[in-house]
This record gives C-alpha cells, structure tokens and sequence, in this order.
C-alpha cells in the first residue's frame, strides 16, 4: 500500500480513532507494516485516560513496570519509572516520550471529535465524519477509544442548578483545581474517588463523601521504586512480559507473591488468614490472587471480603462508620480499588460519610447535596461517578454498516462481538480491547499489545492474500456471545450491580461485557488467525 495515501484511492490505508496507550501503538505498528495511517482524537493532546483523568491522587494501580509497553526493548530499557505505581502526570510523561520517541504525531490530529463512521458496500470503504466537518476516507477503521472513556454524569434532580464549581474525576481541568479550605462534596466511592478522597481531603476545609455502594480496597504500599528491583526487572523484561501474557489478568510477574497455587477449602484457616495478611501487607491487586477459588466459589469468597472487613475495622476508630464502610457484596464483583490511606481518611474530624444506598441522592441545590432528607452546604462538587464502560465511548460515533444498519441497533440488545474485534454487518472496521475481549479485567496494556499486534498483523495477511474486506460472521459472533456469557456464568462477576455489566446507567442492556481470562483467550485469537480467520469472511471487494 502507498506511503502518501490509501491503495483504495482512500485519504489514508486506516484510520484510527483515539490517540491513548491503544492508538498510539496501533499507529506506530501499522506504519512500520507500510500501512498509511491517520489517528483522530478528540483530546488536544494524546494520552487517552491518562490526558483526561488529572485528578489528585490518579495513579495506575497494575505496578508502573508491568503498566509499560513490552513492543520495544531500547524503550523498555530507556524508560525509568519512579514509583511503583506511577501517578498519572508521569504516565502521560512516558506517553508523550513514545510519541515523539517514534515520531507519531505527524500522524495524530488532535482537538478533534469522530462524529460519524460510513461503510461503502461498494468499494469496502469507510468515510469517516469529524466534528469540524471534515470527511476522510479509509479502508480500515480501528476503533481504539478506550473502554473507560466516555464520562457518567448521573441526571441527578437539580445536578445543573448548583452554583459553585463541580468537576468530573474523568473530565479534571487541566489547570488543576484549588480546593483549599473549600468545603467539598465528593459523590461516588469506586478507584477515582478512593484515589481522590485521601488527597481531597488533606486540601479541604471539609469534605463529605457520598456513597452509595461501600467499596473494597487494599492498600497500595506506593513508594519509590528501588532502582535495584527497577534494574533487576529489566535484565529480565522478555521473561516478565512472557509471564504476564500466561497470567489470567495481564500482569503479577514482578510480584514476589506468585499466582495462587490453592484454592480456599483446601487451606485451613489460621494458613488462610495468614496468606491473606501476606497479600495485604504486599500491597496491590494481587490480593484478589491469594486463593484460585476467590471469583468462583461464593464461600471462598466470603473468606476474602471478610478480611478486608476486617481490616476496615482495625483501622476506622468510629465502630459506626466503619460498619458503613464495610461492604457487603462479593468481593471483586466491581473492579477491587487499590488505595493510600483511604479508610484511615475517614478517622479525621473533618472528613463524613454519608450513606445514600437507601434513597440516593435526592437533589443537587444551589448550595449543595441534598440526601436522607438532609441539605449538606458545600462550595464545590466532584462527581467520581465513573464511566459508560466499554461501549460509551463507541456509541457517541453514528457507525453505519451493510445496508447503513446503525451500531446502536445492531447492540440494541448489548453489544455483540466476535473475538471482541470484529462486528458482523460491519466489515473493515476493528475495536481495541472491544467488549467480548479480556480487556478491563486484564492489565489493560497487555491487552491493547495482543489486539494491536492481531489487528495489525490481520491487515498484513489480507494485504498478502489480496483480501480487501473482513467481516465477522453472524454465526460465530452468537457462539462468541455464548462463551462470554458462559465463562462469565462460572464466576461470581455477575452477582453485582457493576459497570462491567452496565448497570451503572440507567437503561442500559444488562450484559456481562469482558471475558474473563487473558491466555485462553489470546491462545483462541492466534488459532483463528492460523486458521484463515475462522469465524470472519474475507473477500475482495464487492
Ligand atoms: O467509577 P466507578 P470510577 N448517585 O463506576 C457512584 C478504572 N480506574 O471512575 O457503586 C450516587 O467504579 C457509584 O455507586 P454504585 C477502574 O477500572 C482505575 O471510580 O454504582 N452515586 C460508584 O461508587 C475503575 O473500576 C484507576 O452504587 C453514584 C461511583 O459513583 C473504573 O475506572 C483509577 C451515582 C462510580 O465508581 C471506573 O472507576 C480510577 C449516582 N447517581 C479508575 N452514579 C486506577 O487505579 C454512580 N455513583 C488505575
């Protein structure tokens, strides 16, 4: 395919939408591949996540040297991280370092918004509509839009009439934001407002956390990193990406704890107290990993929530609140939060609670939030109210298919992929760490790696094979569809009112959306392309 332009007599061989950890790689693969390449993003700069939430206390919660590229060892071995779990000013750091490092940005443009998507049946193109009006034409759409991209903001009674500043975790100012002796308001207890609360609360004059769900949290144990364990990880990269590609979530192999070789019933419980304890103490995510059976087995469970039930306890001086703190449902249903100091804020006079599970928020004022029949006077509020997860961000773009079939039809039901990368009555048109794919329940970076590396590595194969066209076939997008829901129906995932299965907006299909089980599922997608993309048709163009 030409350097300047699209073989099809396309603007480009692939457009990307999204300029984050995904599109970023997606561009520089592809265009070491000889593909032309334009990446849109509606960001004035790049860095996806990692542009957008700015909020204090933002930090990647897999460690800094796991949440890394593995495409490139100079990279790999150049880069140094500071802290175990890099904040997010350095994260974006490390992106803007990738960006020019491979000189990408001739080939980003930014500011500005993918508004609509057009597929052309008769020359298998796609015409791509922005929201400054330009039209661009490519072959191949990837869609790389994050799955956390698209911000919620709950349509609380009353939510615009408040006449202070409110913020969004997701959408933070870039100039930062002065909360000193401003009394705040803090809605939602999900990873941004347990990062955000600690730090929240040390600038405020006083701040009130709204909850309407209790959430588990371990402690992080950040610091800096020793550059022994820095260099010691780096003499053996290849080992530790290889290792984290074999891990059922993405990530782990720098952890001195290993996966968990036991399952719950087969420990006795002072031994499981004390492998638990060691998780805690070590910090992180692994603590999900203490036992093999803690997501499947709904006793093993129980063994560790009422740990960190505890631990809340042990830390919360108030009995009151540290009951309220304490939740009740599965342990890991919603994605485990990672924390410093985030109960123990809850022991300063200047920091409530206020528990809405009941009646939620009744209404937002002009001076503050109104719950249980009480007005709480405030002088700013943040909204940590998370995101339209995994299907968000693709449902702000008007895609039409074969026949002009709108992808909001199409997923009217929930969304229904093949692979997590194809959509059937949508051909040429791929989605990074798509809904149906491991994605958010694996480190996220090992996930994009694994579909940028297929996606790409698909487009060479149908360029060898003089294939101008792939679509996923109706058929092995239902059987696709039928695993999830079977691999999500052997585990406790669906036992809550996650984002994970959309029940966090109101009226969205119920779906279990991620697969769980990163090696399975990567072994399947090199098998189908082994296989002559089995489960896709690939043509010429019609
Ligand atoms: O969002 P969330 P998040 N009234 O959806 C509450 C990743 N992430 O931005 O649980 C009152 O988890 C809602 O309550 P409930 C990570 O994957 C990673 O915090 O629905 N409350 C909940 O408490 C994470 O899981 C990091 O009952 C309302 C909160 O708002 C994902 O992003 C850091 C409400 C939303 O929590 C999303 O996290 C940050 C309403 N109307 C995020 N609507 C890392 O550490 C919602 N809530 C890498």
């Amino acid at each position: 395919m030409g350097r300047d332009g699209g073989t099809a007599g396309t603007d480009v061989d692939v457009i990307v939408v999204g300029a984050g950890l995904a599109g970023l790689y997606m561009l520089h693969r592809l265009r070491r591949a000889g593909f032309t390449v334009r990446v849109i993003e509606a960001g004035s700069g790049i860095g996806g996540t990692w542009y957008w939430n700015r909020y204090p206390g933002a930090r990647c919660d897999v460690p800094s040297l796991e949440y890394s590229y593995g495409f490139d060892d100079d990279l790999e071995q150049d880069w140094e991280w500071t802290e175990r779990y890099a904040t997010q000013p350095e994260i974006l750091r490390y992106l803007e370092h990738v960006a020019d490092r491979f000189d990408l940005r001739r080939d980003i443009q930014l500011a500005t918004r993918v508004v609509a998507a057009t597929f052309d049946e008769v020359t298998s193109t796609w015409t791509v509509e922005t929201d400054a009006g330009e039209r661009r034409t490519a072959r191949f759409v990837v869609a790389a839009t994050g799955c956390l991209s698209s911000a919620n903001l709950p349509d609380i009674p009353g939510r615009d009439s408040f006449e202070g500043p409110s913020y969004h975790t997701g959408r933070w100012p870039h100039e930062g934001v002065d909360l000193t002796g401003r009394r705040v308001a803090v809605i939602g207890t999900g990873s941004s407002a347990v990062q955000a609360i600690p730090v929240l609360a040390e600038q405020s004059a006083e701040l009130v956390v709204f909850q309407r769900t209790a959430t588990y949290t371990v402690p992080a144990h950040n610091g800096a990193l020793p550059p022994a364990q820095q260099a010691e990880v780096k003499a053996r990269y290849r080992e530790v990406r290889a290792v984290n590609r074999e891990s059922v979530v993405g990530f782990g192999a720098t952890s001195v704890l290993g996966p968990p070789t036991a399952a719950t019933a087969d420990v006795a419980p002072a031994e499981r107290e004390h492998v638990l304890a060691e998780r805690w103490d070590q910090g992180g995510l692994a603590f999900l990993g203490a036992f093999t059976d803690t997501m499947t087995s709904a006793e093993a469970n129980e063994v560790a929530a009422a740990f960190v039930r505890s631990k809340i306890h042990e830390i919360v001086d108030d009995p009151a609140v540290a009951e309220l703190l304490s939740p009740t449902q599965v342990i890991g249903c919603k994605r485990l939060c990672v924390d410093s100091g985030y109960y123990a804020t809850f022991n300063r006079p200047d920091v409530r609670l206020v528990d809405i599970s009941s009646g939620g928020i009744e209404a937002i004022t002009p001076t503050g939030v109104r719950a249980n029949g009480e007005d709480h006077g405030v002088d700013a509020i943040v909204f940590a109210t998370g995101f339209d997860a995994m299907t968000g961000a693709l449902a702000k773009i008007r895609f039409a298919g074969v026949g002009g079939r709108a992808l909001a039809e199409a997923w009217s039901e929930g969304p229904k992929t093949y692979l997590g990368l194809g959509v059937p009555g949508f051909p040429n048109l791929f989605l990074v760490t798509g809904p149906g794919s491991p994605s958010v329940l694996a480190n996220m970076v090992t996930a994009i790696e694994q579909h940028v590396e297929w996606i790409a590595g698909c487009l060479e194969d149908l360029r060898a094979g003089g294939h101008e066209r792939i679509e996923a076939t109706p058929e092995a997008t239902e059987d696709w569809v039928a695993h999830v829901n079977a691999v999500a129906g052997f585990t406790l995932f669906p036992s809550c009112n996650s984002w994970y299965l959309g029940a966090n907006i109101p009226g969205k299909p119920r779906v279990f959306m991620p697969l769980p089980g990163f090696p399975p599922y990567a072994a399947r997608c090199a098998d189908v392309a082994a296989h002559g993309y089995e489960g896709f048709v690939l043509g010429p163009v019609r």
